[in-house]
């Protein structure tokens, strides 16, 4: 195994083929290509922030700015981050709890937070309606009325969405409950309990990692040639214990991936989006859309290495494009490295938690969503309208839908274009009734804030319309590949 030079690092080829851990890695774009040597970075844990408490209220003060990066030895890279140069701490919050952010941006241009998979009032959301001017502060307050979850945060200004979070302004929030207090799970954050936020990005030559969009990533979404976890390139994690619970967050603009283990070992998934699954879902393969979350658990035997890997095998998607966006592309995400001596750990017990399963005769509405893809290529080159959904691009002061507050609707999901689309809709967690008329896969059966709806799928989900009415604060529905949204396939609801 040679050392990972710069130099050997610059003559690496474009769309070249390599052998790491058993796995082929070929990148098709120019750029970095993927070392030979394996995994050598100390997988990077973001800071967890608890807040401090100001009169029963739990306050975190969060920065948005500019910074430097060094991903790679001796490359400074621009970026930007939360508190940091790069992605943002790990907010822990309770359920029941209080909290107010204080988001202040440093970034010298206009940006928002938003609270992704957060059941909220409109304005605390932090979307494309809640602008952060530059050397502004915004704080926004609510309770947290949902149960234990991994959620994220990034940016969602309108039509720069992209670009912020491809700079790197993206973080994960915990919420914790007393139901999780009382599960033997592993809850060490960053020993037994570990976010992964999985990202790709491209580089330039010197190390400039700049949001260009071509024509085929403006249609595309864009993709990145090099993987990063928390931000670390070809990382690894040194595992005490014999059970590593992982919060997996694709937190990448447009890439699906498709995980699995080295050793083909099957590991279990307990929680989706909103939260912990009823019972624990035993896989040997999980597909993450952009925006989705999952809680894996991996077993360790003591000296063993596992890697985690996006894999080709197995993937699916459907449609002739369905291949784009990192479906077709295998590498390494995560080597775990198990000590000589665990800890033993506890197994995840059967019954997690009870989810109250939403009926379809509750439903007093359906609406129907299709989304669409304008392949003339006057529209592709024309600067993005070529997403919509129902005939629209976005139009910030059109409401598209309206919702009673407390009703129970079922959204219909109708993908007519030629490429998968993750849905994601503001303020509930969603139920998946079902995909073409079958059941959901079991680790697809909770809470959910994203789901993928592959090309010519119809996927029903029901949702009810909780605690939060504001005739003149709108929430989005949207595409979470950001360069779809960013183009204009959202649209905006109000609950009244
Ligand atoms: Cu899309």
């Amino acid at each position: 195994m040679s050392i990972f030079t710069r130099r050997n690092f610059l003559k690496s080829t474009v769309a070249s083929m390599a052998v790491l851990g058993g796995v082929a890695v070929y990148w098709p774009k120019s750029g970095f290509a993927q070392p030979n040597v394996g995994m050598f970075n100390a997988l990077k844990i973001p800071p967890l922030l608890d807040g401090r408490e100001e009169s029963g209220v739990q306050v975190y003060d969060l920065t948005m700015q500019n910074g430097i990066t060094e991903f790679f030895e001796g490359y400074q890279t621009p970026t930007s981050g939360i508190n940091g140069s790069y992605l943002g701490p790990t907010l822990k919050m309770r359920e029941g709890s209080t909290v107010r952010l204080n988001v202040s941006n440093e970034l010298g241009e206009p940006s928002t937070l938003h609270w992704h998979g957060m059941h909220l009032p409109a304005r605390m959301d932090g979307g494309p309606h809640q602008v952060v001017n530059d050397g502004e502060t915004w704080s926004p307050e609510f309770t947290i009325k949902q149960k234990a979850a991994s959620l994220w945060y990034h940016p969602h200004l309108m039509g720069k969405t992209a670009e912020h979070v491809w700079r790197g302004m993206a973080g994960m929030i915990l919420i914790e409950d007393s139901e999780t207090d009382a599960l033997p799970l592993p809850k060490r954050y960053g020993i037994d309990d570990v976010p992964l936020v999985l990202q790709d990005r491209m580089l330039t030559r010197d190390g400039r990692m700049d949001y260009r969009l071509s024509m085929h990533s403006r249609t595309m979404g864009m993709v990145g040639n090099i993987p990063f976890a928390n931000g670390t390139y070809a990382p690894y994690f040194e595992a005490t214990t014999t059970k590593l619970r992982l919060r997996v967050l694709n937190g990448s603009n447009a890439s699906t991936y498709n995980l699995a283990l080295n050793n083909g070992q099957s590991f279990t998934q307990i929680a989706t989006d909103g939260g912990l699954l009823e019972s624990p879902v035993s896989l040997t393969l999980l597909q993450l859309a952009p925006a989705e979350r999952a809680e894996l658990v991996v077993d360790l035997v003591a000296g063993e290495v596992v890697t985690l890997n996006n894999v080709t095998d197995g993937a699916t998607g459907g449609g002739m494009m369905a291949n784009e966006n990192n479906n077709a592309v295998a590498f390494p995400v995560l080597e775990i490295r198990a000590a000589n001596e665990l800890t033993a750990s506890a197994p995840p017990p059967e019954n997690l938690t009870s989810i109250t399963w939403l009926k379809e005769a509750d439903a007093v509405k359906t609406r129907i969503f299709n989304l669409e893809m304008q392949m003339g290529m006057g529209r592709m080159s024309s600067g993005g309208n070529s997403h919509s959904i129902n005939g629209k691009v976005l139009d910030m002061m059109h409401i598209d839908e309206t919702v009673n507050l407390g009703d129970t609707e079922i959204w219909e999901l109708r993908n007519v274009s030629m490429m998968p689309h993750p849905f994601h809709m503001h303020d509930v967690q969603f139920q998946i009734l079902d995909r073409n008329g079958r059941p959901p896969a079991a680790n697809e059966h909770g809470r959910k804030d994203v789901v993928m709806v592959n090309s010519g799928e119809v996927v029903r989900i029901i949702m009810k319309f909780e605690d939060y009415a504001d005739p003149d604060a709108p929430f989005m529905y949207h595409c979470h590949i950001l360069e779809h949204e960013d183009a204009g396939m959202m649209g905006q609801f109000v609950v009244v």
